[in-house]
């Protein structure tokens, strides 16, 4: 991760990661600082959080969910954490023992929903029903359920572990498409309305390297492999191209996301305004919705009728497709 011989470049002492975007190097101890400060800069400028605040954390088993819960609780901040089980083979199994394991470590209260014993469906059975890409019905679960888990449980802001590289390859396909209801609405935090929780994504100063730089010197384990069914997925190819420029020009991805935040989210604000006015209950759940039914309903109504497919199964499908 770092020459040998280089030097923290606060206290001097050998250091353990170099970043290029900071032109710097750190050891251990200033490198936590240096995270710690992005976070409690981005909840500030962004007014995200508050102590008096009752914080639902989606953790998935990965790197960023379990560094931003490890970060808010080590800032202080009252955050419980919430896994869902998608159903999606080993890949679920082996998360959610990661999720657990950091909870009970740190005496933290993970809230669990199993998508197939509480809901009677998984991610690769809906995607087959509904003949959706595995990660558009995965969305559709996953958001819904973020939302109910936060308005039922009481939480005052559901708190996700997007990062810089993940805002940022959001950001350019929404740019390359110049979709601008999805760029006004691409900020890191969403305000509570229309029954949705307040939405907030502190770690969007944090690369993905250096949340797995964090959870490495904190001690946290988590799932190193990819979701199975990511495969295809357009954002890995976004990333990739961004850290090709990146390499060439380091701190361009972090200017990129964060300087339409500064500098074009404000001239977007209000072309997002009507999304979420007018809505209606949803006859089967009563969340939010623009229709009759809510998205997560219907998709709830054709999966569960469907006969579980395994994981493999569908992947063998779609490769066997090409
Ligand atoms: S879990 Fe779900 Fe991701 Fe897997 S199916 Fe796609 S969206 S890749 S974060
Ligand atoms: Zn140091
Ligand atoms: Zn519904």
């Amino acid at each position: 991760m770092v020459a040998v011989g280089s030097k923290c470049r606060v206290c001097k002492a050998p250091a353990v990661i170099d970043l290029p975007r900071h032109n710097a190097h750190f050891c251990p101890e200033h490198f936590l600082e240096l995270c710690r400060r992005q976070v409690v800069k981005a909840i500030d400028k962004f007014d995200m959080l508050s102590k008096d605040d009752r914080i639902l954390v989606a953790v998935s088993g990965g790197k960023d969910s379990l560094a931003v819960w490890d970060l808010l609780v080590d800032l202080g901040y009252q955050a419980d954490g919430l896994y869902i089980g998608l159903g999606i083979g080993d890949y679920s199994e082996t998360s959610a023992e990661y999720a657990r394991a950091f909870a009970v470590e740190r005496g933290l209260h993970l809230v669990e929903v199993k998508l197939r014993e509480d809901y009677g469906y998984d991610v690769p059975t809906a995607a087959k029903a509904t003949k959706r890409v595995p990660c558009s019905a995965c969305g559709i679960s996953k958001r819904h359920l973020f939302d109910k888990a936060a308005i039922d449980g009481g939480y005052t802001v559901l708190v996700t572990g997007h990062n810089l590289d993940d805002e940022a390859a959001v950001l350019f396909g929404n740019t390359l498409r110049w979709d601008v209801e999805y760029l006004a609405r691409q900020l890191p935090v969403l305000p509570a309305r229309n029954g949705f929780p307040k939405k907030v994504k502190p770690l969007i100063r944090l690369t993905e390297r250096e949340m797995a730089a964090w959870c490495i010197v904190r001690g946290i384990d988590y799932v190193v492999d990819e979701c199975p069914m990511a495969e295809g997925n357009k954002h890995l190819a976004y990333k990739a191209a961004l850290n090709a420029i990146e390499q060439e020009s380091p701190g361009s991805k972090a200017a990129f996301y964060l300087n339409f935040l500064d500098n074009m989210a404000p001239l977007l604000a209000g072309r997002s305004a009507a999304a979420t006015d007018g809505l209606n209950a949803c006859s089967s759940c009563g969340s939010p919705t623009t229709g009759d039914m809510c998205a997560f309903c219907r998709l709830g109504e054709k999966a569960s009728a469907h006969e579980p497919v395994p994981v493999e199964v569908l992947l063998g499908k779609r490769r066997g497709r090409r």
